[in-house]
């Protein structure tokens, strides 16, 4: 055997252990979800013939000529029996794209389609795409939306990383051909929008994350809504914050809507992610909350805390400490996958059911934004539990 097949052939067998192991749920101590014990997507799934050319008399070496460095925040919907993810997948380059993967079961046996999917330009060239939220809307449209970053054209020379992130906007019938719509208009930066599955008075609903700069959320005071009649035109004009930021709680820096939020019989389930800033950087964590379902933008329901943080090897990546979720999947018997991604580096799934996610909601105490409101919530547990 030459060094072509000798190396083919440890690459194929290291790619099938890989495509072929099965998942098995562990259960949380908080009784609140399941994770699952083997990350869903990673570089390790990437087809071999996207990263070598494949061909002995070009490449006798086996070299390979496009590295894979993380795929992670990945959107999700359950699509025509089938169970999709649009991944974030980067590049050694550090440039970030999206590619269908499909499973038979939504927990394991993953697999990439053909081909990347190849968003349209718009305006200015994108220089980075990333974070797809999958939507199919009420109007019959599949709707990606994603964050679409471009080099700040006023940065002074020599700065060469400031950045203007708006909401890009394309829409597909069958996930492989995308049209792609204006981005989202609006005064300030966006990141993490997010559109709402139905109509509103008529109109197309939007989560907006305001913020004033790249990074910092500023004076932009959390999850926005927003209104549109047009969304090949989409222009945030009114603009009001949902779901706020609070000083010494999980979203203290920043926070951001996650997937389109699912409709329950008790409210909107909405995932977020909450980010506080400490001596070791930035710690984004994920958490709960419920909106009415008359009044979408009306939060009723919000626990305390985080729902799922960080742990184990999940804490480390190319930027550690970090969960990240954009795509969840609901199947009919109320069971939900949740798509979470660790450290920008690998796409993991967690199960639980509607059940479950609304008990934790409605009977979990909210933020009392003291050490003392903490104290009294212990109290009351403990006072009820001694009076059973
Ligand atoms: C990265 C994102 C990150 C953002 C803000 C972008 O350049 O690609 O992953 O969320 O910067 O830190
Ligand atoms: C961002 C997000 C994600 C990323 C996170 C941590 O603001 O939009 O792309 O997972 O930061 O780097």
């Amino acid at each position: 055997m030459n060094v072509f097949e000798k190396r083919l052939n440890s690459l194929k067998r290291q790619q099938d252990a890989i495509l072929n192991s099965n998942n098995v749920p562990i259960e949380d101590i908080s009784g609140w979800f399941s994770r699952y014990s083997n990350p869903v997507l990673t570089p390790g799934h990437i087809p071999l013939d996207w990263r070598y050319d494949l061909n002995p008399a070009t490449n006798p070496r086996l070299l390979q000529r496009y590295g894979f460095n993380a795929v992670f925040n990945s959107g999700a919907m359950f699509w025509k029996g089938r169970y999709l993810l649009a991944a974030r997948v980067e590049g050694y380059d550090r440039k970030s794209f999206f590619a269908i993967a499909e499973s038979p079961n939504g927990t394991d046996h993953f697999r990439f389609w053909e081909r990347p999917v190849s968003i349209p330009e718009w305006g200015e060239q994108t220089t980075n795409m990333y974070d797809m939220r999958l939507v199919e809307h009420q109007d019959g449209w599949i709707y990606g939306i994603f964050c679409a970053e471009r080099k700040d054209p006023s940065a002074p020379a020599g700065d060469l990383s400031s950045a203007i992130a708006s909401a890009g906007i394309a829409r597909t019938r069958d996930l492989v051909d995308w049209e792609r719509l204006p981005d989202l208009e609006s005064r300030s930066q966006q990141r993490n929008v997010v559109l709402h599955p139905e109509f509103v008075d008529g109109k197309y609903a939007f989560y907006t994350r305001p913020q004033d700069g790249f990074i910092d959320a500023g004076n932009g005071g959390g999850i926005g809504w927003t209104l549109v009649d047009d969304i090949t035109n989409a222009r945030v004009q009114k603009e009001i914050i949902v779901n706020k930021r609070h000083y010494h709680t999980i979203k203290e820096l920043k926070n951001g809507e996650g997937p389109a939020p699912l409709k329950t019989a008790k409210g909107w389930l909405h995932l977020a992610h909450g980010v506080r800033s400490c001596a070791a950087g930035l710690r984004y964590v994920l958490y709960l909350y419920v909106t009415s379902l008359e009044e979408p933008w009306r939060v009723i329901a919000e626990p305390a805390g985080h729902f799922m943080a960080p742990q184990d090897e999940e804490r480390i990546g190319d930027v550690s400490n970090v969960l990240f979720a954009n795509g969840w999947i609901r199947r009919d018997d109320g069971t939900i996958l949740i798509y979470y991604a660790s450290s920008d580096s690998l796409l993991h799934v967690a199960s639980t059911s509607e059940d479950i996610l609304l008990d934790y909601c409605f009977n979990t105490a909210p933020d009392g934004f003291s050490s003392a409101a903490s104290v009294k919530t212990i109290n009351n547990i403990i006072t009820r539990n001694r009076q059973m």
